[in-house]
């Protein structure tokens, strides 16, 4: 029942009913914690992509707070999504790959994740889709109170669509659209799930409810509607700069040295630029739709006044931008994520400047739910910006992608450092794009200070068991491993 229910009851019944109202007072909220899987900027209220249609997610930003400037810690799935539910950055743990779980680290095995804090605290703990990217089968049962379906790509055309791709033929390096039904896909059953939970849960006990969302993960697969919300011309695509990566250390290419996801240049030699970014963008506003299912379920069971909702991407994702598709970059395409919250406390259509990180989520939610601070966490409650999206924030947002490489983004500018010491800077007031390194004008001088500052102290090795992107570099030979294999500082840059 919400509160302003709660009180017309207490105005109808008299001074009787002052019981039910300290009872409404205090009660928990429940929590909607949404994550989508490599959803870039290209959001309604992110404004990433003038022709982005996400009708749900624009209708959540107006009903709450989004922020402007949100960052994952990671731009890859395993450590993003180990940092946001454990708290902690990639540079604490070493979780730096898509191997291993964080919960095969003995020091990380018994630390209450975010929905097990809350757990703690009274709430049931569900979970659908893709919220953590790997737990060992024997653990799984301790993370969520119940877990339903999978999600993932559901189903999927006889054989790829769009034929054979550089780096391996990657069977999820694939796009576009076949003839299928909405409700065959992963996601719909994901939010089909989220929505019987929501109808059949006791109002008696406080929910968390994580719901995990695959697209516009690849392979971006739509049905025709879908896709024909974008036009069959190149205003799907974004801007780019001949040459955009001329002013950028080699090192940058070693972050996603040898990888499936194809270069630029193969997108246009075999005509498929415009078909990716067109079935990405339809990909997103399928998943908005689904979101605005599993939303329509909140109102529907009375649930919307007394839940705090945050919708949240994983990493962002390049369709093109610096010659590459995909994440592992230290870029503002692949670190800038959607990041939205609503419900009790939360402002309504707050957009906010300053910095924020997806590590920020753990102390922001046990604090709008008035739990005790968490300890050990290291992220900080945004609830002053979520009251006022004017209230100040010192911190910038860090992202790291493996031992030594960082972006640190502040209010206007982003620096990164690589492990090899070459850096970067950018201002974004004035190179929205990024297109202008200005790391070696005098007149950054300050500016690079003042960001090198914010550089992790801490910044471990890759754990042990790490595999997949895992890049090393020995400052003393100044030699560059890439998945476990020497790279010469003469070597061609794979598939460019
Ligand atoms: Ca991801």
């Amino acid at each position: 029942m919400s509160l302003r229910r709660t009180l017309s009851l207490v105005l109808a019944l008299g001074t009787v009913a002052l019981a039910p109202l300290a009872a409404a007072a205090t009660a928990k909220p429940n929590v909607l914690l949404i994550l989508v899987d490599d959803l870039n900027d290209w959001v309604g209220p992110l404004g990433g992509h003038p022709l982005a249609k996400t009708p749900h997610l624009d209708a959540l930003a107006r009903r709450g707070t989004t922020f402007l400037n949100a960052h994952c810690q990671a731009p890859l799935c395993n450590p993003s999504r180990a940092s946001l539910l454990m708290g902690v950055r990639p540079t604490t743990t070493g979780i730096y790959g898509l191997a291993p779980s964080i919960r095969t680290l003995p020091e990380w095995k018994q630390r209450p994740s975010l929905p097990q804090y809350f757990k703690q605290h009274g709430y049931r703990t569900l979970s659908v889709g893709k919220i953590w990217h790997v737990i060992p089968p024997a653990m799984r049962a301790s993370e969520f109170d119940q877990i339903g379906a999978a999600g993932g790509v559901g189903v999927r055309p006889p054989q790829k669509l769009i034929g054979a791709t550089p780096g391996g033929n990657h069977p999820l390096m694939d796009w576009g659209t076949f003839p299928h039904r909405d409700e065959e896909k992963g996601d719909w059953k994901v939010a089909d799930w989220a929505i019987e939970q929501l109808q059949a849960a006791p109002k008696d006990q406080p929910l968390f409810l994580s719901v995990g969302f695959f697209l516009p993960h690849v392979p971006c697969y739509v049905t025709q509607p879908w896709y024909d919300l974008y036009p069959d011309d190149d205003r799907v695509l974004p801007p780019i700069r001949p040459q955009e990566r001329s002013t950028t250390p080699r090192f940058s290419w070693y972050l996603h040295w040898n990888l499936p996801e194809p270069r630029l240049s193969w997108l246009r030699e075999a005509n498929q630029w415009r078909n990716l970014a067109r079935s990405y963008l339809a990909s997103i506003s399928f998943v908005d739709s689904q979101v605005g299912r599993v939303l329509a379920a909140l109102e529907a069971t009375g649930r919307r006044d007394n839940t705090i909702v945050v919708l949240a991407g994983d990493h962002g994702y390049h369709l093109g931008e610096k010659e590459i598709s995909g994440k592992n970059t230290l870029w503002e395409r692949s670190t800038r994520v959607p990041f939205l919250v609503a419900g009790p406390g939360v402002s309504a259509g707050g957009r906010v400047a300053r910095p924020a990180e997806l590590l920020d989520i753990y102390p922001t939610l046990a604090d709008l739910a008035g739990l005790p601070a968490p300890s050990g966490v290291e992220g900080l409650s945004l609830k002053p910006q979520l009251r006022d999206a004017r209230a100040p924030r010192e911190r910038p947002a860090i992202t790291s992608h493996n031992q030594g490489n960082h972006a640190v983004r502040s209010e206007r500018w982003r620096y990164i450092r690589y492990a090899d010491g070459s850096e970067e800077l950018y201002d974004l007031q004035q190179d929205p794009h990024e297109w202008t390194n200005l790391v070696g004008r005098p007149e950054s001088a300050s500016v690079l200070a003042e960001h090198r500052r914010w550089l992790p102290q801490v910044d471990v090795p890759a754990a042990p068991g790490s595999a997949n992107r895992v890049l090393t570099y020995d400052r003393a030979t100044r030699q560059v491993t890439w998945e476990g294999a020497e790279v010469a500082p003469d070597a061609p840059i794979p598939f460019r």
